[in-house]
This record gives C-alpha cells, structure tokens and sequence, in this order.
C-alpha cells in the first residue's frame, strides 16, 4: 500500500505595534517571519505526533479530553476543534513536527503548530476552509483546549500574513488589509532566554483587568477617551487606570504607525516603537528586568529606530528596527547580558514572510 506524506510550513510571527489590544477589540499589526515550524504528514491507522525539538513522541485519539502533557494538547486540541467545527471525523495522522521557530520565545510557536495542523488537514481532506475560518479555529481551540485565554492576532497572522507586508488586524470586527513594508528598514530580533509562558504569566489577569475597566466605564475601549479615564482615575483604581491609558493610546500608535510608514518615516516609527516598549513596562507592566535591560540598551544605539518586546510579554523576544546592521554592537550588548543576568540571550534578521502554506506531496 502507497502511503502519501505531504509536507507543510506554518511562520512563526512578529508584532509591530499594537500590544495586548487585540482582546480589546483594537487593531495590531503583525507579520509572519521567515522561521518555520515544518509539519509532515502521513496516513497512518493512529494519531500520533514527534516533536524532534523536545525530542517526545505522543499517541492519541480525538476526544475532549486533555492530556497531561501541555504539547501534547496543543496538537490533540486542534484536531479536536477542527473536527468539533466539521462535524465529521478526520482520518488519522502521523504528525512530524521540526521548526526553526524557537518555542516559548513570544514568536507564536504555539499558533504556528495549530494553524499550521488545521490548515495542513483542511488541504489533505479538501475541507474547503478559508484562512480567516482555519485561524478562528485555531484560536477557539488554543482558548478552550490549551486554556490560554488568547486574542486572534497570532492565529491571523500565521494564515494571513503576506510576504513583505504587515497585517493591519482590526480585532473588533476581524476586518484586515495589507501594509506594504517595502524599504522597511532592518528587523533584528532578540530573544531573550527568558521563557515567556502565557498559560502561567499575567496574561489572564491583565485580560481581567481590561474588562474590568470597560465594564466600569461602560463602553467598549475604541468608544473610551483619555479624557474619560482621567476623570474615573480614582473609581478605576491605578492597575484599572494604568491597563486601560495603555490600550487606548496603543491604538493611536498604531494608527500613527501606519501613516509613518506609508511615508517611509522609519525614525516616527521608531519613536512608536519606544514608546509601546515604555507603556508596556510602565502602564501595562508585562515588561521584565531582563527585557528592559536589552531594550534600553538597543535603544542607545545611534543605529536604532526603535525596539520594543513584542508578544504578551513577561520574557521571550524583542523587536529592533535598525538602519543598518547591528550584529556588531548586539554581540557587545549579548556579553553584559550575560554578565548582568547569566542568560545567553540569541539574535537574527527576519525576513516578513507569507502565511502557512503547503511545500510538498510525495
Ligand atoms: C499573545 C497573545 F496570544 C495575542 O493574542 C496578543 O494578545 C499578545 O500576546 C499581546 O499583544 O501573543
């Protein structure tokens, strides 16, 4: 008997600007980069999947219940979903999982894999899925499977990105388009060793805390005024006040991001940058030691647009927009890192790069 392997290539992502907004209804702007988590996949008489990255294999069958094992989830919870949303069983897979995308480094590993699982079945079955539906998918599963209480932008990006483009999200409607980021100048990430987990960080509480604050004010956040959070500073309490004056401005430097981009003020975008790492840090505080060390130090340089941490912070990665290259000086940057903190901290150009797609059938 022929079995046939087919061979997928989901992106992990990047964010511009636009942080901790999506799950308030407010607009980011990612893009996929050009580091992958490869998924090869072959007809089998079981499910099972190997992760050559943690070096694990696991077998399972596709029912609602969890694993005790959180990988193990994120695979089992997309087909579960998928099958929950096709109302048909899927037939079963071996997964082979590798990736150049480094897990837990705030780059949506975790999209990455499920996406890339839903949008690899939905091909094999022809299941007639577009992306938008294969990243709520993705999302729902990631949300009530592995528990991370997540926004959408990840899930989009990874299906919809475009190569050398940013992906204007506008999460209160799911509504999207393009922004070309040609003569962009150089995007360096940083990873900071620093293991970013959503599932045990803050993110759940700073998510309550923003509902908190709509709840209190009564309005969605784009409705929400600085003015209106000024006058209800005492009633919100500072947390409440500081989460909600960080989404609302965010939004604006969105905004403000796209406008200087499309006329190609890399040093306005770099300036937005700055100041989402600052409100980031100082208002929404998801920022860390380790990251604020790097940034400040990133940002010092005469090369540097800007940088910030990208992702739901707490650790993992940061952006730096650069005119020219700055392995020279990050490498200066890496040895006080270490000496500061005993952490190797790692970096690479990035390429923006188009969402998951098929690469091969055998
Ligand atoms: C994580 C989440 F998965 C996203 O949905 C988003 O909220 C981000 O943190 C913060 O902007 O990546």
């Amino acid at each position: 008997m022929i079995t046939l392997t087919y061979t997928f290539r989901s992106p992990g992502r990047i964010n511009l600007i636009g942080e901790h907004t999506d799950y308030n209804g407010g607009y980011v702007l990612p893009a996929a980069i050009d580091r992958y988590t490869y998924l090869t996949f072959q007809e089998s008489d079981h499910f099972e999947s190997y992760t050559h990255d943690l070096n694990k294999s696991v077998t399972f069958s596709i029912d609602g219940q969890r694993e005790t094992d959180t990988w193990a989830n994120y695979v089992k919870g997309a087909i579960f979903h998928l099958t929950k949303y096709v109302k048909k069983p899927i037939k079963p897979f071996k997964i082979d999982v590798s990736s150049t995308l480094p897990i837990g480094a705030g780059l949506s590993s975790s999209a990455s894999l499920m996406v890339g699982i839903i949008y690899a079945i939905s091909k094999i079955e022809k299941l007639d899925l577009d992306r938008e539906r294969i990243a709520q998918i993705a999302h729902e599963a990631e949300n009530e499977f592995v528990g991370v209480n997540c926004g959408i932008m990840d899930q989009y990006a990874v299906a919809l990105a475009k190569k050398d483009n940013f992906l204007l999200i506008d999460a209160s409607s799911g509504l999207y388009e393009y922004v070309s980021a040609m003569g962009f100048p150089k995007i360096t990430i940083v990873d900071s060793g620093v293991k970013h987990e959503l599932a045990s960080g803050g993110y759940n509480t700073r998510r309550n805390e923003c509902a908190r604050a709509t709840e209190m004010m009564g309005m969605q956040f784009r409705e929400i005024t600085l003015d209106l959070i000024e006058s209800k500073r005492k009633t919100l309490g500072e947390n409440v006040y500081k989460r909600a004056k960080h989404v609302v401005e965010e939004n604006q430097r969105v905004l403000d991001t796209i406008a200087a981009i499309k006329n190609k003020d890399w040093q306005k975008v770099g300036e937005l940058v700055k100041k989402s790492h600052e409100s980031l840090k100082n208002l929404f505080e998801v920022s860390t030691d380790e990251i604020d060390f790097l940034v400040d130090r990133i940002n010092a340089l005469e090369n540097v647009y800007g940088a910030r941490m990208i992702g739901g912070g707490f650790g993992g990665s940061i952006i730096v927009i650069s005119k020219s290259d700055v392995s020279l000086q990050l490498k200066e940057i890496k040895d006080a890192y270490r000496r500061q903190f005993g952490i190797e901290m790692k970096f690479y150009p990035v390429k923006l790069s188009s969402g998951v797609r098929k690469i091969t059938q055998f």
